[in-house]
């Protein structure tokens, strides 16, 4: 077992994250069964989902003439425009059903407000507004995390950054994390989180 200052980030497994879902991330379902051999080993554990309503302007369909995976500019910056996914109450928002959902302590919803979308578990898209997580991680006396989960090039990328911005040792476990991999994503998320001090674990 982990000491107590050391939390899992369980990012996203969702179905829409999963094949079959509507965000599908290839082989997203293999991440499900190392994240719950993790889950057991850990002191502090927490799930995000994805949660947007149905009108979230992150969805290409929001955007007349535009399609699904191009990039547009937002108020808080470049954007880009996802099929819709992971609709508030809906069977593609559910968390993936053989994920030890019993094991965690929190879920943390994320993408809420329909003009943001919301990658980091920490920080919505304006790299701002805040979720809550880091209140609720210090005040359990966490200082290291952990993060696996999907998709490592965007919502764990995202929520590792911010986590070591924000002073937590953080660690990214790769083998329990799987990639969406638009246009060289994964590489760059990879070197972004080296530089900002992430360990990537193989
Ligand atoms: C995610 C794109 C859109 C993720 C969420 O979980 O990585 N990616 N919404
Ligand atoms: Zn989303």
């Amino acid at each position: 077992m982990r000491p107590d200052n050391e939390a899992l980030i369980v990012i996203d497994v969702q179905n829409d994250f999963c094949p079959g879902g509507a965000l599908a991330v290839a082989d997203g379902a293999a991440v499900v069964a190392p994240v719950n051999d993790m889950l057991d080993d850990f002191a502090v554990r927490v799930l995000t989902q994805d949660w947007h309503p149905a009108a979230h302007s992150s969805f290409a369909s929001r955007h007349p003439g535009k399609t699904p995976f191009e990039v547009i500019e937002m108020p808080y910056g470049p954007q880009v425009l996802w099929p819709d996914h992971c609709v508030q109450a809906t069977g593609g928002a559910a968390l993936h059903p053989d994920l030890r959902v019993d094991r965690a302590d929190m879920i943390l919803r994320k993408g809420f407000r329909a003009a943001i979308d919301s990658y980091s578990a920490f920080f919505e898209n304006d790299h701002t507004t805040p979720t809550g997580l880091e209140g609720y991680l210090r005040s359990r006396g966490v200082d290291r995390v952990t993060l696996v989960g999907l998709a490592t090039d965007f919502c764990v990328h995202y929520s590792a950054l911010d986590a070591a911005r924000l002073g937590f040792g953080t660690t990214v476990h790769l083998p329990a994390c799987r990639a969406i991999d638009l246009d060289g994503s994964l590489d760059h998320a990879h070197a972004a989180m080296q530089a900002a001090g992430v360990v990537l674990r193989e």
